[in-house]
Parts: structure tokens; C-alpha cells; sequence
């Protein structure tokens, strides 16, 4: 640990709050050694307690897509909280974030505003039950759907990447409710439905899949599982909390054009402030209170402040060009793992779609999470530390996606290839 403050910072921490961070991948247990407390960040950079400064790929987990405190967004955070942080009333915000998501996104008909990604899932599938009358859900191998009881079986992110896919305190009775199938598996899911005839609610998916590390989905694999679902009265769902204007503006539905029956929403809508969505056919959506039975509820749902650091990101995303450069960053940093891995004789599988990569200690290519579980975790955890010493932060754990920003200039990406050229010679 170079950082003393956050040394010492670590050690009050961990007296006081499990693990001594507030979400378990913080935490560097997957790749050793202790987490950097950051003080601030601006545009592509995080800053340690002690003042270093370290390109940033992991973006808050997603929702950084134009960079740390990017000047307008502050500025509508700010002009927001100076009428007021939340009144738990309706707002014309609400209405108008609603209106751009409904414009952006093919499957949403309707939308409801919650406070995180986790909520937007529980939503979504609660509707989902309650419009079909069925129970059973089906989740992948590796995916991560957030917090949901039923939702910690064989799941990625966090509990992949502390070997833990089944978290304790889940009831049997409720586990036994999540059916689950490899990802890129389309036989898988025709063997469910044939097992379970007439009792799956929906099927859930990442439609490019991040919390196993980046694993895009292989040619046929998304309209499969539109297909099979509408065969068997299921709904599909597509968890796009991660992909949401991601991959696309829009995300992965109008990157692949596959068109789901319910979408949720987090991360970059919420421009790094807790936001999330959860969205789809009417007929569904009218399901929910108090229109209807399914019952959801939420005090800060919508909240005003929130909802203006969503709306100012999705603006600027709205601009001429923005994927485009996003895809040009993206791909250099790609790149830059490629070529640094190659001088150095070191066998990496970089895999990439639009925003969001993971450079992959396997083989071959990785299609699911059996494949990712094979991955070199250990190589994993040096490169992560030799960056992270050359003033590179990227996220701890191979189980997860990097993400670039808009923010992500020639300065920052030139010392990140320059970093990794470095690393990969100590690997
Ligand atoms: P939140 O409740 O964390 O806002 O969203 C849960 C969630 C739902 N769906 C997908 C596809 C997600 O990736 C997530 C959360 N992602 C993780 C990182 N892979 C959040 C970071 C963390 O757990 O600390």
C-alpha cells in the first residue's frame, strides 16, 4: 500500500463498517492488498487520500460515462438542491426523464423511477410474476441482477469474485423459485421451459453480460431468447443497468435489436447519483399501484436531484459523435491490453463491446461463466496491483467490466498505455 492515509483511513473503517466499505468489490480482497480511499475525482481521474492520482476505468462502476464532476452535471445537481433535495410529490423532472427514456429505449412503453439498479430488478420482476401468474425466474450462470434475495443464486460480480456465487441467509423456498442456465446457452433455457411447462414468469438477462467480465452475447443468442420466451408465454427481460447507454444510446436492445418486455435502467441514467429504472409494454406496466396490484414503492423514487444528474447526462450523450468516440477511447484501450500483453508474452483475452471491456487471463475466448471461472484470478491480481502502482485504477476484480469515459483524453490514455507496457513486464 503506497497510500498511508488511506491506510489509516482502512484501519477506522474497518472498526466501524463490515470490511470497511459500503459494497464488497471495494474491498481489493479478489486482487490483495487494501482499498484506495479516494478523496475527489475530476474528469478521467480518481485522487487517493494522499493526493495521487490514478486514471480511472472503473467509472463508479458504470454511470461516469463523461467523466468525474463534469460541469454541467454538477451545475444541475447544484441548481436542483437549492430548491429543495427531495418532496416525495411528483415533479415535471420525473416526467421528462421518463419521457427521454421511453424516447430512447424500443421496449419501454412505460417507466417507473426507483433509487438503485437492485430496485429497478425487484420491480421488474415483481410486474413480470404478476402479469404472467407464474413464480419461477431464470437467471444465467454469472449474471448479477443486484441485491434480490432470489436473485444471489450462482451470481457474478461481487459474490463471483469472493468465490461465494450463493450468498448465506437465503431461504430455501426462495432459491428454490431462480431456475439457472449458462449464459449463451439457448438449448439451456429450451430445457427449462420443457421441465418447468406453463410456470416461468420471465427470464432475465444482461444482454451483453458484464459481472463475469465483459461476455458479449454470441450471434443469435438474444432474438433465441425472444423467441423462446414469446413460444412459452414467458417475458424477457433485459437487465440493461450496466448496457443502458453503454453500449448504444439506448443500450444493448438498440445495439442488437432485440426488443425485451421489460427493460431496467441504473447507473448511467442516474449521471452517478441514485437513480434507477424499470420499464416496458403498457399492458404490463399498468400492472403496477396504484394503477394496479403489483405493489412498488420507494420515498426517494424519482428523486429531484437525481433526476436532473440523469437528465443532464443523457443530454450530452444525445450529441453527434458520442458513441463514436466513446468507441474509439474504448477500442485504444483495448489496444493497449493487446499489444502490452503481447510484448510480453503473456496470453490475455481481451473482450470488449462498445464502453466496457475486461482483459481476461484465459486462453480462449470467454462465452460464460464456466469459462470465466477458469481465468487466471492470481495473474488477475498482479496486473491490477502493477497498474494501480503506475497510477491506473482499474477495477479490482476479473469479474468485472472497465469503463471508459468522454473524459478519457490523450493525456490519460497515453499513460495508460504506458503503464500497462510497463505491468504486463512484472507479470
Ligand atoms: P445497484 O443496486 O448496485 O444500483 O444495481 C445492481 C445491478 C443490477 N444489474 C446489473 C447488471 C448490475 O451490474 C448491477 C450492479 N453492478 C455492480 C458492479 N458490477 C455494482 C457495483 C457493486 O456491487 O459495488
Amino acid at each position: 500500500m503506497s497510500d498511508p492515509n488511506s491506510k489509516v483511513l482502512f484501519e477506522r473503517a474497518q472498526r466501524v463498517i463490515p470490511g470497511g466499505v459500503n459494497s464488497p468489490v471495494r474491498a481489493f480482497r479478489a486482487v490483495g492488498g487494501e482499498p484506495v480511499f479516494i478523496r475527489e475525482a475530476r474528469g478521467p481521474y480518481l485522487y487517493g487520500a494522499d493526493g495521487t492520482e490514478y486514471v480511472d476505468y472503473v467509472g463508479s462502476w458504470g454511470p461516469m460515462i463523461l467523466g468525474h464532476a463534469d460541469p454541467s452535471v454538477i451545475q444541475a445537481i447544484a441548481r436542483a438542491a437549492a430548491l429543495g433535495t427531495s418532496y416525495g410529490a411528483p415533479t415535471e423532472g420525473e416526467v421528462q426523464l421518463a419521457e427521454t427514456l421511453i424516447e430512447a429505449l424500443p421496449s419501454m412503453d412505460m417507466v417507473r423511477l426507483v433509487s438503485s439498479g437492485t430496485e429497478a430488478v425487484m420491480g421488474a420482476l415483481r410486474v413480470a410474476r404478476g402479469f404472467t401468474k407464474r413464480d419461477l425466474i431464470v437467471k444465467m450462470e454469472g449474471g448479477f441482477h443486484g441485491g434480490a434475495d432470489y436473485l444471489l443464486v450462482k451470481a457474478g460480480s461481487g459474490l463471483a469474485t469472493l468465490g461465494v456465487p450463493d450468498s448465506a441467509g437465503i431461504p430455501a423456498d426462495v432459491a428454490r423459485v431462480t431456475l439457472t442456465a449458462p449464459y449463451n446457452d439457448l438449448d439451456s433455457i429450451k430445457q427449462l421451459f420443457a421441465l418447468h411447462p406453463g410456470q416461468i414468469a420471465a427470464v432475465i438477462v444482461e444482454p451483453v453480460a458484464g459481472n463475469m467480465g465483459c461476455v458479449p452475447p454470441t450471434e443469435g443468442y438474444l432474438q433465441g431468447l425472444r423467441e423462446l420466451t414469446q413460444q412459452h408465454g414467458a417475458l424477457l427481460v433485459f437487465d440493461e443497468v450496466m448496457t443502458g447507454f453503454r453500449v448504444a444510446y439506448g443500450g444493448a436492445q438498440i445495439r442488437y435489436g432485440v426488443t425485451p418486455d421489460l427493460t431496467t435502467l441504473a447507473k448511467v441514467v442516474g449521471g452517478g447519483m441514485p437513480l434507477g429504472a424499470y420499464g416496458g409494454r403498457r399492458d404490463i406496466m399498468q400492472l403496477i399501484a396504484p394503477l394496479g396490484p403489483v405493489y412498488q414503492a420507494g420515498t426517494l423514487s424519482g428523486n429531484p436531484v437525481a433526476v436532473q444528474a440523469g437528465r443532464e447526462t443523457l443530454r450530452k450523450l444525445q450529441a453527434p459523435g458520442v458513441y463514436e468516440r466513446l468507441e474509439e477511447i474504448a477500442a485504444r484501450v483495448e489496444r493497449a491490453f493487446v499489444d502490452a500483453a503481447s510484448a510480453a508474452k503473456v496470453s490475455l483475452t481481451v473482450q470488449r463491446v462498445g464502453a466496457m471491456l475486461t482483459p481476461f487471463f484465459s486462453e480462449g475466448p470467454v462465452r460464460d461463466w464456466s469459462d470465466a471461472a477458469r481465468c487466471d484470478t492470481v495473474r488477475f491480481g498482479k496486473l491490477h496491483n502493477a497498474m494501480l502502482r503506475r497510477g491506473v485504477y482499474w477495477p479490482p476484480s476479473q469479474y468485472e467490466a472497465g469503463f471508459v469515459s468522454l473524459a478519457h483524453d490523450e493525456t490519460a490514455l497515453a499513460r495508460t498505455e504506458a503503464a500497462l507496457r510497463d505491468a504486463f513486464k512484472t507479470l
